[in-house]
């Protein structure tokens, strides 16, 4: 009997398709829309001290292979917050809360309230591509992650799972230092940085010039990151980067992942890709006699 449930630190998955931060995840209708499609698991929309609006248009755009972004943070602010998550009572499936902030003393803030507010788990934002002074400015110091981590660590006793970016440096020096500040795992990858420029009006089509690049551009990278994290760490790495088939599920848990993140093919393919996915995977795992997702995690890297 083929069993697709998976065991992130406490958190007990149903199944190994989790919805990435920024698609649907900001308020309780779109957040319970997802968990009613076979989603395993939620992340929110990352999540700051004040609300923020976000860069004007454009914010994003279409391009070869993926999705180009530049939201710029928007968000209801953590207080406001509340009362998206009061209404998402009845959802029998874990919903992490994405955070940003400038420093420990802010991640920290915002960690307890999203713990006060019921929430499963915490995903650190330490990698978004383009936002000044959060972002890279924190996740690209391995010093300033593990003490970003171990300050959230001490305040809440729910899981916390870094989500860390190829754009800084080291990957795998970066996760090996939220490991030491106490992280329950890792993700990865945050988008990459990237641009497009329009030829007829010669300039950047995002307002902000730079964006995140999401989507099957960015697989090869997400996958090389997951397979060296796994590799050194001992604690679970979740993949993110271009996962819109079973395929892609399945070359990631090789690769080392216990859990893949889904967010631009849920653009793509609609909600129904969660349930695609796992019965995909299903299949596979019938074919090749496994019984359960750790039968097969990490086989890639023998
Ligand atoms: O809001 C955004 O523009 C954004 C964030 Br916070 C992030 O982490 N990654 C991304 O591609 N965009």
């Amino acid at each position: 009997m083929v069993n697709i449930g998976t065991r992130i630190s406490e958190l007990e998955l149903r199944n190994p398709t989790i919805l990435a931060s920024g698609i649907l995840g900001e308020t309780s209708g779109s957040i319970r829309r997802v968990a009613s499609h076979g989603a395993g698991a939620i992340v929110t929309k990352s999540i700051g001290m004040e609300p923020r609006e976000g860069y004007p248009n454009p914010t994003a755009v279409e391009i070869d292979c993926g999705i180009l972004n530049s939201m710029g943070l928007p968000n209801p602010g953590i207080e406001e917050f509340k009362k998206e998550i009061d209404e998402i009572d009845e959802i029998d499936i874990p919903v992490m809360g994405s955070i940003f902030g400038k420093d420990e003393e802010e991640f920290a803030f915002l960690a307890k309230r999203m713990e006060e507010y019921g929430l499963d788990a915490i995903e650190l934002n330490l990698s978004c591509p383009h936002a000044r002074g959060y972002g890279l400015e924190i996740g690209s110091s391995p010093d300033v992650v593990r003490e970003v981590v171990r300050e959230v660590r001490k305040k809440v006793s729910i899981p916390v799972f870094p989500k860390l970016s190829a754009n800084a440096g080291d990957i795998v020096e970066i996760g090996k230092a939220a490991e030491e500040g106490g992280a329950d795992g890792v993700v990865a990858i945050n988008s990459l940085r990237a641009m497009k420029i329009d030829i007829h009006l010669k300039k950047p089509i995002l307002y902000n010039r730079v964006g995140g690049y999401s989507g099957k551009g960015i697989k090869p990278v997400a996958v090389r990151c997951v397979y060296e994290l796994s590799r050194e760490l001992d604690i679970p790495v979740i993949g993110v980067g271009g996962v819109e088939t079973w395929e892609d599920a399945v070359e990631y848990i090789l690769a080392g992942a216990c859990a893949v993140q889904i967010g631009s093919a849920v653009y793509y393919r609609g909600l129904s890709v969660f349930a695609e996915i796992c019965e995909g995977i299903k299949r596979w795992m019938k074919e090749n006699g496994f019984e359960s997702i750790e039968d097969f995690r990490g086989v890639a890297l023998k």
